[in-house]
């Protein structure tokens, strides 16, 4: 485990673990933690030993957003434009275009950009106690970090405003029944869980799954006439890959396929 301070991370059978680490804060996000993090999917980016994400929060708390301490109107009228700009747009760039899969324990409450961030990755699990709480109606700001995107796609648009206008908290449990996240855990499983998740998919086919992940985000812009060309596209690339051979050599020889992500 390598200890940046706000971000701890770890790398072990191909899962890059990171944590977000402000746990007096409820891990809400300063400029350090921001760099951190994207340090972070940078080298998940750049690294082949990395295969997969795993996304969580220190302590009692998933992300509680924006540190509001460090973004205060009484010490000057904040830019805050510029914040999401260099903070936490690239973030958002960043994990939906890692070909990799991005999972997200949410531990703990999630509020503002930090409920936002857990919609971002590819699967999201949530402990049964964690809240979503889009806390941003709270205090005079709008959803960002992709909220107003993911929302309406995943539970559509009443819920989504409503989940935006009230900033009513949403259960785990809620959360999975509407399709925002993949499924709620028992408190005391979901590190386990998620982890075992991780770590078989990052011994599987990555550069398959990648451009899964390419092809389903894709599906929100594109037709069906430009997305089944897509999809001949991408398939003709994977049946190219060493990867779908081993993993139709394994099939056939009724064997565990040795995937490399290749
Ligand atoms: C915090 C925070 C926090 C600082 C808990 N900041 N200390 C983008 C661009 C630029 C600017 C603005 O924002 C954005 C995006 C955003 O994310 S906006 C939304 C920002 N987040 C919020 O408005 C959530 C604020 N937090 C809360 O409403 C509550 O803390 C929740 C509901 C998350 C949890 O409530 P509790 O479980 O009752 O915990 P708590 O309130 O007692 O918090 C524990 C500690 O964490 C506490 O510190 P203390 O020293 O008193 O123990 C809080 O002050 C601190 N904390 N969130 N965002």
């Amino acid at each position: 485990m390598s200890d940046s301070g706000t971000i701890l991370s770890a790398l072990a059978d191909g899962v890059l673990s990171l944590t977000l680490n402000r746990p007096d804060k409820l891990n809400a996000f300063n400029e350090e933690m921001h760099l951190a993090l994207r340090a972070g999917f940078e080298r998940a980016h750049a690294d082949a030993d990395v295969r997969a994400v795993l996304l969580t929060g220190a302590g009692r708390g998933f992300c509680a957003g924006q540190d509001l301490g460090d973004r205060d109107p009484s010490k000057g009228v904040p830019d805050l434009g510029h914040t999401i700009e260099t903070f936490y747009n690239p973030l958002l760039r960043l994990i939906r275009s890692l070909e990799k899969p991005v999972i997200c324990a949410v531990n703990g409450v999630a509020a503002g950009a930090g409920a936002n961030l857990a919609f971002a990755c590819d699967i999201t699990l949530a402990a049964r106690s964690a809240r979503f709480i889009q806390a941003f109606a709270k205090i005079g700001l709008v959803p960002d970090s992709g909220g107003t995107w993911s929302l309406p796609r995943l539970i559509g648009e009443a819920r989504a405003k409503a989940l935006a206008l009230t900033a009513e908290p949403l259960g785990a449990e809620t959360a999975a029944d509407w399709g925002l996240i993949w499924r709620a855990i028992d408190d005391d499983k979901l590190m386990e869980e998620a982890t075992a998740l991780a770590t078989r998919l990052a011994a599987g086919p990555t550069k398959g799954l990648g451009m899964t992940k390419r092809a389903i985000q894709a599906a929100a812009t594109n037709s069906l006439d430009e997305q089944i060309d897509l999809e001949r596209d991408l398939q003709r690339e994977a049946g190219r890959s060493a990867d779908y051979a081993e993993g139709v050599s394994a099939f056939l020889e009724k064997r565990k396929p040795e995937f490399r992500g290749q």
